[in-house]
């Protein structure tokens, strides 16, 4: 039998059953990552890659997704529904099947059905274990059938509701409670990992709806994702803040040795790096053998055309792989049958069968292109060289400041209070904006694990600098030598030797104003160009020091916000006889004493931290570049309207 007729004869049977329920919710954070809002919105992916493996299948071209008012999601789709037939086996239906039994769902039988969706490829089932209440419906052969589940166990048999014409799968969750630290979805995080979808997989509509907001006619703010051009148009959405270097995007689709490649190039005049990696719709991170196909069909192609137009002749220094990434924005997507992810978020792709098919397309694309384009071509090599003349002047400006360091005996930065402590793992450091606030946390400060670096206002926006200015910085010097990571090596100037921290927290704290944010900003786009391994070990972190103190004669609490402060205003009046109670407007950390920043920002056991974490990769790359633009309040609109999201942590 061809694995055409298999599909084509696809019967309840195929589906393979491998375990129960139990598990799952024992250990959710094995399944799903994490319980807090990762884990949360990773359900509604891990529901939206059932619809989208289905499209990919032929059969369904259109997804919807709605937040509901009771913060459950429903995902609609528009495919051939989940068969309801009896299983043979299991002796239930093939959707019972599906929606309880652990690695169900076809997914796991690669001739029947496609390359699996999620990173945790744990399928619907997980998803239903991890809900207080789920409704699956089906509609097929013209009739609607129905089942409800609580926590992953069916309320009854599969039965029919209704006839329809209509055939497709739709799911209603609602994430139990008991389960994770927070239910409430964040718009803007399904938002990015949607358009992502739509830009990976062309063709398909996906539409995001948000019930839990409507306006007088009763419409809820909807989003409508949709590209024709795929990654063509994925990595101009990702340039859209940046000056473009050469006009077209350069591209390719097809298949190499049976596997399906998808490779999108364009070159802006910045200085960064910009390649997001995907496997099966996947953002792998940590990279993998689809990432160095594409760096070596790149790094060849390119080295072969430069040094053939003569153009190369004349320099002196030697051009290295960096070199030909320095303004690149790409994007690489394969979808591979049996994906093996290794690294240690398991996102870096290890089989090996899939370096030479990219690195072909990479090079048959990008060759054909700069043939055809030689004013482009030349532009391209230009910044090449350019790049290679100052990697060449930041090696030395990184000498420099090394040999500068040893002569000093490799001392730490002056304005640095260190702790005592010398376990980094119990160490913290607060970055400080401002001598001043500096000065008061150094008083307020647990001298035994609290170190303080005062940074004198706002850093250098390293967006916008060329990477010897960078390293140059007497700041960004200070941040490095204080945290004890060094500075790149010449091989690998990007990776960073995280046992030499010195600090597990890294705490930036700022003013509470439109400056602060700023400089918390710029601090936090240097520690994701520069040091992005410090945010995926999740070791930075952002103080929150209040807002308002409320205070009635001896009696002073803190606000972080206006209701929390009209609360204690209350509470305070119907406490007492007087209206004597004083409020007082925090603007900077300069207006606290030191016990009240202790107090309220510092003190493990009563300070709030917010920990900082990357949820989707190219959504945050193409938010930083436009955070550090030259617009002010695009800027400021995002971070009042996001803070409130941030994890916290006790
Ligand atoms: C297995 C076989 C068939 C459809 C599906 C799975 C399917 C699963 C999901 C999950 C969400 N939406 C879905 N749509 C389809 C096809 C069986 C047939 O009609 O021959």
């Amino acid at each position: 039998m061809s694995s055409e007729e298999r599909k084509d004869n696809y019967s309840a049977d195929n589906i393979q059953v491998l375990e129960g329920l139990e598990a799952v919710r024992k250990r959710p954070a094995m399944y799903i990552g994490d319980i807090g809002l990762k884990g949360l919105h990773h359900l509604v992916y891990e529901v939206v890659d059932n619809s989208i493996d289905e499209a990919l299948a032929g059969y369904c071209d259109a997804i919807h997704v709605s937040i509901n008012v009771d913060n459950s999601i429903t995902v609609i789709d528009n495919g051939r529904g989940i068969p309801t037939a009896m299983h043979s086996k299991e002796k239930k239906s093939a959707l019972e099947v599906v929606m309880t039994v652990l690695h169900a769902g076809g997914k796991f039988d690669k001739d029947t059905y496609k390359v699996s969706g999620g990173l945790h490829g744990v399928g619907v089932s997980c998803v239903n274990a991890l809900s207080q209440h789920l409704v699956a419906t089906v509609r097929r052969e013209g009739k609607v059938f129905q089942q409800e589940y609580s926590i992953g166990k069916p309320l009854y048999d599969v039965k029919v509701v209704g006839e329809s014409e209509e055939t497709g799968t739709e799911v209603t969750f609602k994430p139990d409670a008991s389960i994770f630290e927070s239910t409430e979805y964040n718009f803007d995080t399904l938002a990015a990992r949607m358009r992502e979808l739509a830009f990976l997989n062309k063709g398909i509509t996906i539409t995001l709806e948000d019930k839990r907001i409507s306006d007088e006619d009763g419409n809820h703010p909807t989003t409508r994702y949709f590209s024709e051009g795929g990654l063509r148009e994925f990595a101009q959405y990702l340039d859209r803040n940046r000056e473009a270097l050469i006009q077209d995007v350069i591209y390719f689709e097809g298949e190499r040795e049976g596997i399906p490649v998808e490779v999108s190039m364009t070159y802006n005049t910045s200085y960064t790096e910009n390649i997001q990696a995907y496997v099966n719709n996947i953002n792998t991170h940590e990279g993998g053998t689809h990432l160095s196909g594409f760096r070596r069909g790149l790094t060849n192609t390119l080295k072969k055309y430069a040094t053939d137009s003569g153009m190369l002749a004349k320099e002196k220094i030697e051009i290295d792989g960096d070199d030909f990434r320095e303004g690149l924005t790409a994007v690489v997507s394969v979808k591979v049958a049996e994906p093996q992810f290794e690294g240690q978020t398991k996102t870096k792709l290890g089989n090996r069968e899939v370096t030479a098919p990219v690195s072909q397309a990479v090079s048959e694309m990008l060759s054909a292109y700069l043939e055809e384009h030689p004013t482009e071509a030349r532009l391209i090599v230009e910044k090449v060289i350019l790049a290679a003349r100052a990697r060449h002047a930041a090696r030395k400006a990184r000498e420099m400041v090394q040999r500068k360091n040893i002569l000093a005996g490799g001392g730490l930065p002056g304005k640095l209070a260190d702790c005592s402590e010398k376990d980094p793992a119990a160490c913290e450091i607060y970055f400080v904006e401002g001598d001043s606030a500096g000065g008061t946390a150094k008083q307020g400060r647990d001298r035994h694990f609290q170190a303080i670096m005062p940074l004198r206002g706002k850093i250098l926006n390293v967006e916008k600098a060329m990477q010897h200015k960078i390293f140059e910085n007497e700041e960004i010097k200070n941040i490095y030598t204080a945290l004890g990571v060094r500075i790149g090596t010449e091989e690998d100037s990007k990776a960073l030797n995280l046992e030499k921290l010195r600090y597990h927290k890294i705490i930036i704290m700022c003013d509470a104003d439109v400056d602060g944010s700023h400089i918390e900003t710029l601090i936090l786009t240097f520690f994701f160009r520069y040091m992005k391994e410090l945010i995926e070990n999740g070791y930075i972190y952002i103080a929150t020091p209040p807002l308002y103190q409320v205070k009635k004669g001896a009696k002073a609490e803190y606000a972080w916000n206006e209701d929390q402060r009209d609360r204690l205003i209350n509470d305070m009046k119907g406490a007492g006889s007087e209206s004597s109670v004083n409020v007082q407007r925090y603007k900077g950390l300069g207006e606290m004493n030191a016990e009240q920043l202790w107090e309220t920002t510092m003190n493990p056991e009563s300070r709030t931290l917010r920990q900082v974490t990357i949820e989707n990769a190219a959504e945050c790359d193409q938010i930083f570049s436009m955070l550090m633009g030259d617009d002010v309040p695009p800027r400021r609109e995002f971070i009042e309207k996001n803070a409130k999201y941030a994890k916290i942590d006790a």
